[in-house]
């Protein structure tokens, strides 16, 4: 086994092509190994073993950066700087993160996993280089995808690169597809790009020419140098990078070792932006991952020798969610559906299926998301923007803007919000209630069960409001709480008992429920209320009851600041105690393991409430 004797990226240059091609194999089984067993982002990282090979080659890292954009395609990076023999922790709990992470190699800049920065952040390295001494600078290189580029933020960044003229390369890695197909005009003119390498040939041979042929300042010069520009805009592939200020090299076959380590080092002795375009296949070398990649992309533990899943099959948030937006747009025809590239994640793919001339996806591009829903909200329609909570970050202004201020109908369904587990820190959506609590005009519900989720989003899409519904990454719980018909900032007293009043959020509704259960055995008397609105609050109510007990908890599957617990306590005049979670980046692990952690179970909130009580 080659690999065995990989242990940093100064062993791989000992290689020669042969078993460079070799090792490619053996990190693709390595892959292949740790994924089917713990999950992750496999067709992606299978697609881009090659590069990170051809990187590590040409390159003199960790001094020089790769800044690998989201991050998800990095498994063969890690394999190579030293991380082997720890991969088979990939996205456990203290294991190795699933993306880039600062904390955990010098070989990883930052710490990413949202999408479309890689260029900015680099952008911020190659200008510091100046302010250098000699001897510490180094070379940057940006890996991005093309879905990566559907995302406004890479081209605020190519556009200010092609400006700045700094030293930076920056790898275009196509592969037609972000998570589901790839969408836009520039996919569109990215897939012509790939089909006709002929150009680049073309402009080679014309650019030999000129130097070889034509003598220095002639009018001749002048006349082939305008010639090369006419011709450019019907040959040259990647005009449209070369008018952003990037010299565009390629396409190139990825997987092409024998190509891209020379092109790649040729390009690295070049100043300025450039631009290398690398066409690669998702999945390469799985089979099930290459007929599938859509569901091979974020990969639930599979069998190696078919590919099928071994998920459990038990009803999740995100599928309650899909059905019912189904039912109630073959009712309500003004239904419109939108995601941010995340059709299969947010369980919006039925809705696709089932009313395609009413389903949106605009690309990696959440700001424009909300901006759009606003757009047909305004016109009269019912948008309903499905997105998780760690990417509705991006779209924070347009949310105040666009949406709030105009007072518009359009429904946000926020998943993916509290815990999401293995994805770690870039992806946690805890933040949320803290950054949405204030906003004026917003209604914002959180369902305790199955039942409530499908109740709030049939009342949102009939209120005309901004409405916000957050509900996790998990199972739907069995339930048999009550739920009676919602009304607007109505909470639910589901007991009544004069010691303490809890008051849950959402998914700790049903972790409350029991923790009062374990209470009540010692003796102590709970009010257990499931509020359903963070916003409006029925503040009138809430003191009454409250002031029927000796203490008031608040329990709640978020950030504590300006969370919840946060909102409660500023509208009661007795003192709260809120338990949730604290402001830190919480990192991987199971969804389970880390509610257990924070003390967010039956068990951890009765031993909170108990522990304070003393
Ligand atoms: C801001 C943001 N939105 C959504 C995502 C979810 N996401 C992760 S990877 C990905 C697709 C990336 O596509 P591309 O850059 O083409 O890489 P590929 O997986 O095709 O190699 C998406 C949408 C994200 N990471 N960040």
């Amino acid at each position: 086994m080659l690999l065995e004797r990989i242990n940093s990226p100064a062993d791989l240059k000992k290689l020669r092509l042969e078993e460079l091609n070799q090792l490619a194999s053996e990190i693709r089984a390595r892959i292949i190994e740790v994924v089917s067993s713990c999950g992750g982002h496999l067709a992606s990282s299978l697609g881009a073993v090659e590069l990170a090979i051809a990187l590590h080659y040409c390159l003199d890292t960790p001094k020089d950066k790769i800044i690998w954009d989201v991050g998800h395609q990095a498994y063969a990076h890690k394999i190579l700087t030293g991380r082997n023999k720890v991969f088979a922790t990939l996205r456990q709990y203290q294991g190795l993160s699933g993306f880039p992470s600062k904390e955990e190699s010098p070989y990883d800049p930052f710490t990413t996993g949202h999408s479309s920065t890689a260029v900015s952040l680099a952008l911020g390295l190659a200008c510091a280089q100046e302010y250098l001494p000699f001897e510490k600078r180094y070379k940057v290189v940006a890996v991005i995808g093309d879905g990566s580029l559907s995302g406004g933020l890479c081209f605020e960044g190519l556009n200010n690169t092609g400006h700045l003229k700094k030293d930076i390369l920056v790898i275009l890695n196509t592969n037609e597809l972000s998570i589901a197909p790839n969408v836009g005009a520039l996919s569109t003119y990215l897939n012509k790009l790939i089909s006709l390498p002929i150009y680049n040939r073309f402009r080679q041979a014309l650019e030999n020419f000129v130097r070889t042929r034509v003598p220095k300042g002639s009018r001749l010069l002048r006349l082939a140098n305008k010639f090369e520009e006419g011709l450019k805009g019907l040959f040259i592939p990647g005009i449209f990078f070369e008018e952003l200020g990037f010299r565009y090299f390629g396409p190139l076959d990825g997987h092409n070792l024998a190509i891209l380590i020379p092109t790649i080092n040729n390009i690295l002795n070049l100043t300025g932006p450039n631009l290398l375009h690398v066409i690669t296949k998702k999945g390469k070398g799985y089979p099930p991952a290459e007929a599938d990649p859509v569901r091979f992309h974020s990969a639930v533990p599979f069998e190696i020798k078919t590919g099928k899943s071994l998920a459990s099959s038990r009803l999740t948030y995100t599928q309650v969610f899909s059905q019912k937006l189904v039912d109630l747009a073959k009712v309500n025809k003004r239904i419109i559906a939108i995601t941010a590239a995340m059709p299969e994640g947010t369980g919006l793919d039925r809705f696709r299926n089932t009313y395609p001339d009413r389903f949106f996806d605009v690309g990696i591009a959440e700001e424009h998301a909300v901006c759009f829903a606003s757009g047909l909200a305004e016109a009269g329609l019912k948008p309903v923007v499905a997105i998780y909570s760690t990417f509705l970050q991006r779209a924070y202004d347009q949310l105040i803007e666009e949406i709030a201020l105009q007072d518009l109908g359009v429904v946000l369904a926020v998943d993916r919000a509290g815990i999401v587990g293995e994805d770690g820190p870039t992806h946690q959506g805890i933040f949320d209630l803290s950054f949405l609590r204030h906003i004026p005009n917003l209604v914002i519900m959180a369902p305790q069960d199955a039942r409530e989720l499908e109740m709030m989003l049939e009342f949102a899409i009939n209120l005309d409001k901004p409405v916000v519904i957050r509900y996790p990454k998990a199972f739907v719980p069995d339930s048999s709480l009550p739920s009676p018909p919602l009304r607007l900032a109505e909470p639910v007293i589901l007991k009544e008992g004069k010691d303490i009043l809890v008051i849950a959020l959402g998914s700790m509704v049903i972790p409350s429920f029991q923790a009062s259960n374990l209470l009540e055995k010692e003796g102590i008397k709970i009010t257990l209320v499931n509020p359903r609105f963070v916003k409006p609050l029925n503040v009138k109510l809430l003191k009454e009851i409250s002031q029927q007990v000796r203490f008031i908890f608040t329990v709640e599957e978020a950030v504590l600041e300006g969370g919840f617990g946060s909102a409660i306590s500023e509208v009661l005049e007795t003192a709260t105690i809120k338990i949730g979670l604290p402001s830190e980046f919480i990192c991987a692990g199971k969804r389970d393991l880390l509610l257990e952690k924070y003390g967010l179970t039956g068990h951890g909130i009765a031993s909170k409430i108990k522990a304070n009580l003393k």
